[in-house]
């Protein structure tokens, strides 16, 4: 065994981190009704600033409650109060992400439903909710796709709903100029078979557009588990391609339901890779946020209702010591010797914070 060397910590990345409403939730599973009281938005935000958290993602109606029946100026008006609510605490809007998967309209998808009054609603709640990304001060919007495959192949004619996604997008990307938009892809759930899957299918998407420099990626630990990928590889992609815009950090114990669990606490190792890789990238010099997109658990009480964010936060943090004070003169010797049993060992022993 190698003696390690005493390592200063360096951070080269510059991160911030945000959450959405829906991280702080009732409980309710498909097998039973919700178990906690809801929280005003307005006390959501108390609770991240108190936590340390630097901003809020948002659905559009979480800024702007049964969005489909109000008419722009008054779309206009609730949003800047939610604009001001955030300034009041210190925090900024991350995202806006349309929500295309709750309305009777979007039952058989939203871009690619088979009914084109449908897709025209789609269209339509997408311009909002860029509108309302705007009032908030973000020009980013996160699309996830929830809707945008099949539970039967034959149902959709697959080569023509992906063109329709991009033509979709493209009619975006000239409504507003200046937004910016990140496709969080995930391969199933709610459908059966998801057409925008992976980081590849998300980054490639963008590059049928007409813009593709304004079209990025928000990779989530979750979803890349449930696609049978490494979270830490698929953001290496992204990264690779300058593509990745955010991340939604959590964990997942294999191939289930999607769970949304506390980062780091079913495969700690696996969450210091995916920081791992951050950290080498710089992440988040140029503006690029952490998200922590993780489920309060069932059996949590009302008043320990925003643990899993706290936790998941200095999860974050403590990993993030960890990266930076790997011994990197050790792990390349190693390296160059291609020892990497003793390379498993030593991360193993930093991990573990035994001496090594
Ligand atoms: C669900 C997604 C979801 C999105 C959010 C923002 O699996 O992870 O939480 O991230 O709705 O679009
Ligand atoms: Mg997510």
């Amino acid at each position: 065994m190698a003696k390690t060397r005493q390592t200063t910590s360096k951070i080269q990345g510059k991160y911030r981190f945000s959450f959405g409403p829906w991280n702080i939730d009732e409980g309710t599973d498909p097998f039973g009704p919700p178990v906690r009281k809801p929280i005003q938005l307005a006390k959501k935000m108390q609770a991240a600033k108190a936590m340390g958290f630097d901003g809020m993602q948002f659905h559009d109606d979480d800024a702007v409650p049964e969005l489909d029946g109000k008419a722009p100026a008054q779309i206009e008006k609730e949003a800047k109060r939610v604009r001001k609510m955030l300034e009041g605490e210190g925090l900024l809007a991350e995202f806006v992400a349309p929500r295309l998967w709750f309305s009777p309209k979007t039952i058989d998808g939203a871009y690619t439903s088979n009914d084109p009054k449908h897709r025209a609603y789609a269209i339509e709640r997408t311009k909002k909710a860029i509108d309302i990304a705007h009032y908030l001060g973000t020009r980013s919007i996160v699309l996830w796709l929830a809707r945008e495959g099949t539970y039967i192949r034959e149902s959709k004619n697959a080569r023509r709903a992906i063109l329709q996604i991009r033509d979709a997008i493209n009619e975006f990307l000239e409504y507003d100029s200046k937004t910016v938009f990140l496709i969080e892809p995930k391969p199933n759930e709610p459908v059966d078979s998801a057409l925008i899957s992976t980081a590849g299918h998300a980054i490639a998407l963008g590059y049928l557009t007409t813009n593709p420099g304004r079209v990025a990626c928000l990779i989530e630990t979750a979803h890349s588990i449930l696609a049978g990928l490494d979270p830490s590889d698929d953001m290496a992609f992204a990264l690779a391609h300058d593509k990745l815009l955010s991340v939604h950090l959590n964990d997942q114990g294999n191939l289930k339901f999607d769970q949304d669990k506390s980062f780091g606490s079913f495969n700690l190792r696996r969450a210091f890779n995916q920081i791992r890789v951050l950290e080498e990238y710089a992440y988040g010099r140029r503006g690029e946020w952490v998200g922590l997109d993780v489920k309060t658990m069932r059996t949590q009480k009302q008043d320990v209702n925003t643990k899993h964010l706290s936790n998941s936060l200095s999860t974050f943090k403590f990993l993030l010591e960890k990266v930076a004070t790997l011994d990197k003169k050790l792990e390349a010797d190693l390296i160059a010797a291609r020892d990497y049993e003793e390379l498993d060992r030593y991360i193993l022993c930093h991990l573990m914070g035994v001496s090594y």
